[in-house]
């Protein structure tokens, strides 16, 4: 077998790059390890850069989520029992869009079955081979033995994958900084306790309201990294929130059932370069950033939007554009990585972390509460990185 690109994980970047190439006229193979079942039954990210919303629009897939997302023009930051909002149209004039991953997964799965898209899942033992010559990747399915040749791999298969993994040690450089926390993610279907975004700093330990749609509420709480999910029932989940929302926003939480509960931990990782030979690495596969910028998903887009773009130009005959890739993606990345460790070390109570921390936590919200370009930075940040 051949192609042109084979893209390793089928994971928002895989299908998204996946589904860019291929409305360009470049043939592809996605390979995926997990059953579509299992990738679409995991609940990940909720909250959409503009410029990602327009990526996915441009790639066919944004009827759904213009139907069903929610725009969201300001989000809310709290501290000590209150809170204030920044207006996303008045800083940075533009907003957000709240629509699930899960969400998105699906109209790309959706799409590409239209188009007869060839997507190989429960894909085993996929292995990487002369990625800086002619590649190949070889994989088992059903006990049989297959083998694609490419021009180019795509290695969009997380932070566990493979693809980065078959860059040599010593051409790689890894940056990580992992928090002594994590986060306890629910979800229930119950109305979200406000109609934006809260984030909340408290000496207890940060909370996060967030939602999926107007019936389906995600919230978390940043719990030690070594918690687990079987400590925590729905009543003492809720009886956290509560303690750790600003009042107001406490008081109309309506509680209900979790049907999901798991726990995130908080990293930041970044693999340098994101190019080695013909392979390219888009995604958690190239760099981990703690959820709370948000930026996780929409470094994803960015990153694959770039490649699809710059693959297009290789096959229309500009063979230096893929020299560009992994400078211009990783610029993007480490200002992704800069705003959400940032906002990490602002919303967090690290362990050890003394009264005096906690009010220094709560006097730079403070000024933030006060400041317009403080807040004009935020917003900046938070809708969309370097534009
Ligand atoms: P994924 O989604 O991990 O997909 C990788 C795919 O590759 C497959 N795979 C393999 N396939 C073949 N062979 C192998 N050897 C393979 N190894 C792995 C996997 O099965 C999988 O299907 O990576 P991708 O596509 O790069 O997408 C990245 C996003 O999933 C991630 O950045 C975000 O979910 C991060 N994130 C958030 N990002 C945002 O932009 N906004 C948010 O609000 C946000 N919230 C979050 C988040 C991540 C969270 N968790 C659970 C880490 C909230 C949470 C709790
Ligand atoms: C989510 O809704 O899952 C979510 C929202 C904002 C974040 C992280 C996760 O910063």
């Amino acid at each position: 077998m051949k192609t042109q690109v084979v893209v390793i994980g089928g994971g928002p970047a895989g299908l998204l790059l996946a589904r860019l190439l291929m409305q360009n006229g470049i043939a592809t193979v996605l390979l995926e390890r997990r059953s579509r079942a299992h990738v679409l039954s995991r609940i990940r990210a909720g909250v959409l850069e503009w410029g990602s919303v327009e990526t996915l629009r441009r790639a066919g897939v944004g009827t759904r989520m213009d139907g069903e997302g929610e725009i969201h023009h300001g989000v809310a930051l709290g501290h000590t029992n209150h809170q204030f909002r920044i207006d996303f149209a008045e800083r940075a004039g533009r907003a957000v869009m709240v629509y699930g991953q899960t969400e998105i997964t699906k109209d790309l799965y959706t799409a590409h079955d239209a188009a007869g898209s060839t997507i190989i899942d429960n894909a085993e033992d996929v292995t990487l081979h002369d990625v800086t010559g002619r590649p190949r990747v070889t994989w088992h399915k059903d006990g049989r033995s297959h083998e694609i040749e490419a021009d180019f791999v795509a290695g969009c298969d997380g932070f566990h994958g493979v693809s980065r993994q078959t860059i040599p040690a010593d051409a790689r450089t890894e940056y990580e900084r992992v928090f002594p926390f994590g986060w306890l993610g629910i979800l229930s279907e119950t109305p979200p306790v406000s109609h934006e975004l809260i984030y909340s700093n408290h000496a207890r330990g940060f909370a996060l309201a967030s939602m999926r749609n107007p019936h389906l509420s995600r919230y978390y709480v940043q719990v030690p990294a070594d918690d687990t999910v079987e400590g925590w029932s729905d009543e003492r989940f809720w009886d956290e929130l509560r303690r750790r929302l600003p009042h107001d926003a406490a008081e109309a939480i309506v509680t209900g059932p979790s049907i999901e509960k798991s726990i995130a931990l908080l990293r930041s990782f970044v693999c340098e370069p994101m190019r080695w030979g013909n392979l390219f690495l888009a995604g958690d596969a190239a760099h981990i950033v703690p959820p709370t910028g948000a930026k996780g998903l929409n470094l994803a887009i960015g990153d694959v939007a770039l490649l699809a773009e710059l693959m297009s130009a290789h096959f229309a005959g500009d063979t230096a554009a893929l020299a560009t890739y992994s400078d211009r993606a990783l610029e993007r990345v480490w200002a992704a990585i800069r705003f959400s460790v940032s906002l990490t070390g602002l919303l967090h109570r690290f362990p050890g972390q003394s009264a005096f921390e906690q009010r220094l936590q709560e006097a730079e919200l403070a000024q933030i509460e006060r400041s317009d370009s403080a807040q004009t930075t935020f917003a900046r940040n938070y809708t969309g990185l370097l534009t």
